[in-house]
Formats: C-alpha cells, sequence, structure tokens
C-alpha cells in the first residue's frame, strides 16, 4: 500500500474506543473535565480579574472600571500577562539549570558523560574560556559553573546574546530588553507586578519581552545547549509515531516530562540485560520505551525512540491497559494520571520534588543518584508486568515511520548537499538560504506549542502542515507540534509527495521529510541560532527574512514565554488560541502592532486556522517582495 497520512478522524476514533475502556473502569478524561469547566470565565479570559493582592479579587466592568487600587484593564491585563511570561520563564530556565547542574555531576566513570567534546569547546570559545590542555570534564565542570552563574550574576547580559546578528543585539540594547541574570527577570517580573508597582502598559510588556528573552536567550538555550553535550547533539534518526509504538507483549515503560537527565537514564536501565532477562522471567518479550510530551522529543531525537504522543495523548497511554508505569519528571503533566492509573495496573511515578502528585509513587531523581534511582524505577516498572489486566488491553494499531533529529548541525549539514556550491559553503546556512531566494522554497514558518481543547486536537497543527508544504514552504517543528506531524506522518520522507514541486525537489535532493524535527520546547532555542546564522550569512536582518513563528494549539506559560522571545528576536508569530489580553485594547496594540517598533515584529492573532494559514503565507510573500526576490 502506498503511502497515507493518519487522519485526524482516524486519530479520533482510536481515542473514542479507549474512552471506552475508560468507561468500564469508571476513569474520569479530560474530555469529561473540559465539558464540566465550560464556559469558561469571562474575566479571566479578558485578562481583567486581578488577584494580586486580599483587598480583592477585582474584576473590571463596564459599571467598575477600576480596581480598589484604582488599577485600570489595562494595568490588569498587562500585570497578569507579565506573570504569565515569567512563569513560563522560570520554569524553561529551571530546566535549563537542572541541565546545568546534571553536568557538574559528569565524570568519566560516573551516569553522565561528555559525548560531545566538540560543542563544549565551541561554546568555551564563545565564552572565552581557555580549553588548551584542559580535561574534557574539567571543562565541563567549569563551564557548567559559569552557565549557574548566569542564572544570578549581579551584573552583565546574557553571555548567548553575542550568537545573535549585531543589528538584533542593537535593538535589544535600544529597547531596553537585553536579560540580565536568568532569576533577575523573573524576580523584577515578580516585583513589577507586586500590588502598587508598575501598571503602565508599555513597562509591563517591555519586561514581558525582556522575562522571555530570559528564557530563549538564556536558560532554555542553557538547557539545549548542555543537553547535547552530555547526550549528544541530534543527527537524523528514524523512529515511530503513535500509540501503536506501545507493544502488547511487553513492558511498556512511558517516560514523560521534559528534562533528559531522567528520561536518558530510564532508556540505559531499559536496555539492561538484567532487567530484560527480568522482564523475560515474568512472561514479557522485552521492555519497550515510548515518550510522551518533551521528554519524548529529547529521546526520540537522540536515540530513535519512538514516540507514544504528544500533550493530549497522556491520558490515552494509560488508557491502553498496558502501561506497565508512566514516568514523569516536569511539566506538563496531568494531575489526572494519578486517579486515572489506579484504575489501571499502571504505576504514576513522580520524581522530581518539583512536581509532586497524589496518587503517585514517588521515586526521587537525582543527577548524583541516577543509576540507582533509574534502575529501581525500571525495576518497578517490569515487575508491574504481572499485574496487567489482559481483558482490559487494547494497543490502537496506529503508527507512522518519522525521521527526526534536526538540530542546527544537523540542518546545516544535511542542507549542504541541495545546492550545487556545496564545496564553497559547508558549514553555513547558505544552502537554504540560496533556496529561498531562488524561489524554490518560499520561506520558512517555525511550528511549536501544545494542544489545548479549545482546538480540536492536533487539527490546526496538522492542517497547517499540509497547507504550508503545498506552498513551498519548509518547516521547522518542536514540542507537541513535533509530535503532531510524526503522528500524522508528515515526518515520513514520503511526505514530499504532498510538497509544491519546489519544496519536494528540495526533500529528494537533501533525503529530508518536508517537515523538520528540532526538538522539544526548550529546544525552541534552536531555532533562535538558526535564525541568526541565516542572518548572518545572508547579510539581511531576522526581521527580513522569510521565516515566521507559529504556536497554533498551545496553552502553557512556557509558550507564552517562548512567544515573547521569538517575537523580540525579530520573527513575527502567528497564534491560533488568544492570549488572555483581550480586555486591553492597550496591551493588544502593544502586542500585534506597538512591539513591532522595538524588535521589528509583532504577533497576530486569529483563531480561523486557514486565515491563520492565509496571514503567513502572506507574511512571507510580503517579505520576500520587500528583498525583491
Ligand atoms: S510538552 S509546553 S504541551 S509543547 Fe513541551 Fe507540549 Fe506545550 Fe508541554
Amino acid at each position: 500500500m502506498g503511502f497515507k497520512l493518519t487522519t485526524i478522524e482516524e486519530f479520533e476514533s482510536a481515542t473514542d474506543r479507549l474512552l471506552e475502556t475508560g468507561k468500564k473502569v469508571g476513569a474520569d478524561s479530560w474530555q469529561m473535565r473540559v465539558k464540566n469547566q465550560t464556559p469558561h470565565c469571562k474575566f479571566g479570559e479578558q485578562g481583567i480579574c486581578c488577584r494580586i493582592c486580599s483587598m480583592g479579587p477585582c474584576r473590571i466592568t463596564p459599571k467598575a472600571p477600576r480596581g480598589i487600587c484604582g488599577c485600570d484593564a489595562h494595568g490588569i491585563v498587562g500585570r497578569n500577562f507579565l506573570r504569565f511570561t515569567a512563569g513560563g520563564a522560570a520554569t524553561h530556565s529551571d530546566h535549563g539549570r537542572e541541565i546545568c547542574h546534571t553536568l557538574h555531576c559528569a565524570s568519566r566513570d560516573g551516569s553522565y558523560h561528555v559525548k560531545d567534546a566538540e560543542k563544549l569547546i565551541r561554546i568555551a570559545g564563545e565564552w572565552g574560556v581557555e580549553t588548551e590542555g584542559k580535561d574534557i570534564y574539567d571543562l565541563a565542570h567549569e563551564m557548567s559553573e559559569l552557565a549557574l552563574m548566569e542564572y544570578g550574576k549581579p551584573f552583565g547580559i546574557s553571555r548567548w546574546l553575542s550568537r545573535a546578528p549585531e543589528h538584533t543585539r542593537e535593538l535589544w540594547k535600544k529597547a531596553e530588553i537585553e536579560p540580565r541574570a536568568i532569576d533577575r527577570e523573573v524576580s523584577c517580573a515578580m516585583h513589577m507586578t507586586h500590588m502598587g508597582c508598575s501598571s503602565l502598559p508599555e513597562a509591563l510588556v517591555r519586561q514581558a519581552l525582556r522575562a522571555g528573552m530570559a528564557d530563549g536567550w538564556g536558560g532554555s538555550m542553557c538547557g539545549t545547549e548542555f543537553s547535547d553535550v552530555m547526550f549528544g547533539t541530534p543527527m537524523p534518526v528514524d523512529t515511530e509515531a503513535n500509540l501503536g509504538v506501545m507493544k502488547e507483549d511487553e513492558v511498556n515503560i512511558i517516560v514523560h516530562g521534559h528534562d533528559p537527565s531522567l528520561s536518558e537514564m530510564i532508556c540505559e536501565y531499559a536496555g539492561d540485560p538484567e532487567m530484560i532477562a527480568l522482564a523475560k522471567s515474568l512472561g514479557a518479550k522485552g521492555i519497550n520505551v515510548a515518550g510522551v510530551c518533551c521528554t519524548s522529543n529529547e529521546v526520540a531525537m537522540r536515540r530513535g525512540v519512538p514516540m507514544a504522543g504528544n500533550f493530549l495523548q497522556q491520558e490515552n497511554v494509560v488508557l491502553t491497559g498496558a502501561c506497565e508505569a508512566i514516568v514523569v519528571d516536569v511539566q506538563c503533566i496531568f494531575p489526572a494520571l494519578g486517579p486515572l492509573s489506579k484504575c489501571f495496573h499502571t504505576k504514576f511515578i513522580t520524581t522530581s520534588p518539583i512536581a509532586q502528585m497524589p496518587d503517585s509513587d514517588f521515586i526521587r531523581f537525582s543527577a548524583e543518584s541516577a543509576a540507582e534511582n533509574a534502575k529501581k524505577i525500571v525495576r518497578t516498572a517490569v515487575e508491574n508486568y504481572v499485574n496487567r489486566k489482559s481483558d482490559l488491553v487494547h494497543i490502537p494499531q496506529m503508527k507512522q515511520k518519522a525521521t527526526v533529529g534536526y538540530s542546527v548541525e544537523a540542518i546545516v549539514k544535511t542542507l549542504d548537499g541541495v545546492t550545487n556550491s556545496q564545496v564553497d559553503v559547508l558549514g553555513t546556512t547558505k544552502p537554504l538560504i540560496e533556496c529561498i531566494t531562488s524561489g524554490v522554497i518560499r520561506g520558512a514558518v517555525a511550528m511549536v506549542g501544545c494542544n489545548n481543547p479549545r482546538v480540536r486536537p492536533d487539527s490546526a497543527h496538522v492542517g497547517l502542515m499540509k497547507k504550508l508544504i503545498q506552498n513551498d514552504i519548509i518547516l521547522v517543528l518542536s514540542g507537541c507540534s513535533a509530535q503532531a506531524a510524526a503522528k500524522a506522518g508528515l515526518m515520513d520522507k514520503q511526505a514530499k509527495d504532498l510538497c509544491g514541486a519546489g519544496l519536494k525537489r528540495v526533500c529528494e535532493l537533501a533525503d529530508i521529510p518536508p517537515v523538520l524535527h528540532m526538538g522539544s520546547c526548550v529546544d525552541i532555542s534552536r531555532m533562535m541560532v538558526l535564525a541568526s546564522e541565516l542572518a548572518k550569512d545572508s547579510g539581511l536582518n531576522i526581521s527580513q527574512l522569510p521565516l515566521v513563528g507559529c504556536a497554533p494549539e498551545w496553552m502553557s506559560e512556557k509558550a507564552v514565554s517562548i512567544g515573547n522571545y521569538v517575537v523580540a528576536t525579530g520573527i513575527d508569530t502567528f497564534l491560533g488560541v488568544a492570549p488572555q489580553v483581550t480586555g486591553s485594547s492597550e496591551v493588544t496594540g502593544l502586542l500585534t502592532e506597538g512591539i513591532r517598533d522595538w524588535v521589528e515584529a509583532a504577533y497576530t492573532v486569529e483563531t480561523d486556522i486557514d486565515k491563520l494559514c492565509d496571514a503567513m503565507i502572506t507574511r512571507i510573500e510580503e517579505k520576500r517582495a520587500a528583498l525583491g526576490i
């Protein structure tokens, strides 16, 4: 049979079948909870409820246009938006901090190693650290300390900003959004939004950009770069995606969350002969690890570990009845997994003091005792195989092939083969620029973000991707957007047949799928590096490139922090879910137009997905026209 995408209807009928099992065992589901929570609070949706002090909560209405302190809707919305951003920036950056800490624990004979020494030396060079004659582990420890200092240094701005083109750096300086110490920007955001501090929309939005910058050009970049140093810089690797990757006759361990320090160790011990022998002694044929959410992206890109699903599919893995353990670290984990797992034999294993939940088995994981902790977790999962209830087992036979792992390094290497001039341009983004300027590819979209029940799950991601590739627009993806693509089949190289003639030719020549998997949500920092390299290699400003960002189904605070640093980097960003700012024309006006004066880019919000797609194509074509290409 020829290549065929999996449709949204097929995703949904698989979910419906699983929900029937759920009903049988009395399980709750997000689909039911959405109904209970609808309609949503209009004050919250518009961002005009203030709970920042205990004189309130105050809610803005035509009859009550100011809170008790006198703050108007613009101040309240601006403060809420800034706090939302700060939550996201703190979360991503703390993930980055954990990675820096893990790097500090790396040693030749320990659990964590330096796998990409070249990258470590390159970053050391960027940071002005002497590498000559230094033991690679001494260098790793020195760099990890410097990176940890980035979180609290008293003076100066983020070291990573030096990667950006000069023009962008000047804009940041002029707009006063260069991030200082990472924690300082989060702390400053909380200070500014405390009762009796800022209520001026412009000041609040400016700090929201700066806090986002502390994430993308600070904490997230630490997370991505030092994960690569320890676990390897991703290179193209084949894998599979969707629930069909779970195996009926094996122990299924699902890793979910974000931090690869845990998931890498789980993968390591799931391959341990002792554990495999234990699984076999209990009647299983082996141990199968698969991922959910960004943890899945991390281990898929580096190890080819299959992707069971994205954010709104996390309950589905338990509903298969074939999940021995769902092992989580931090972020995007439904507390619902606790009670749900109790309806099955599944062990819901929490591991981080940052994400502790009721109805879970807490097995504390730390970089210092990683081996011991990971072994215990894998053993717990394997021993649980005998408790599986065969009458509840149903794994939807649905999966697609995917090629993943397109780090900036991998993209540069792979696309070198596309043009005729590859000999002179090895190691630059020039081949990609040539494809764009010649019109073979019209432009690029960086599509990121989550699922959100406000949007039919995955429909916006997949619908937009299909239309964009038909229009010769290449996509770089991360987060749950990437998994939506992989589940649908858009990361199969055969998806080139769905592209316009130009993009199809590029896919054939470079042997790539039309949508490129760049990683997890912290890895959007990779996209910032790619945009910077494209600008430097082309001599253009980032804002001139026919490149836009898009988050059609976003839901988390992290997504807003990401949006803010993507826009602040000069990339127009298109949202399919409205941020909770509509209660203020001033804040909305700043985000959708005003900030363009500071950073040469702004947000577009459009919940009609067809219109959103047209708006992106129009913007890409406008940028091409402005360049005369
Ligand atoms: S996991 S932040 S649902 S992309 Fe990174 Fe997915 Fe969004 Fe979480």
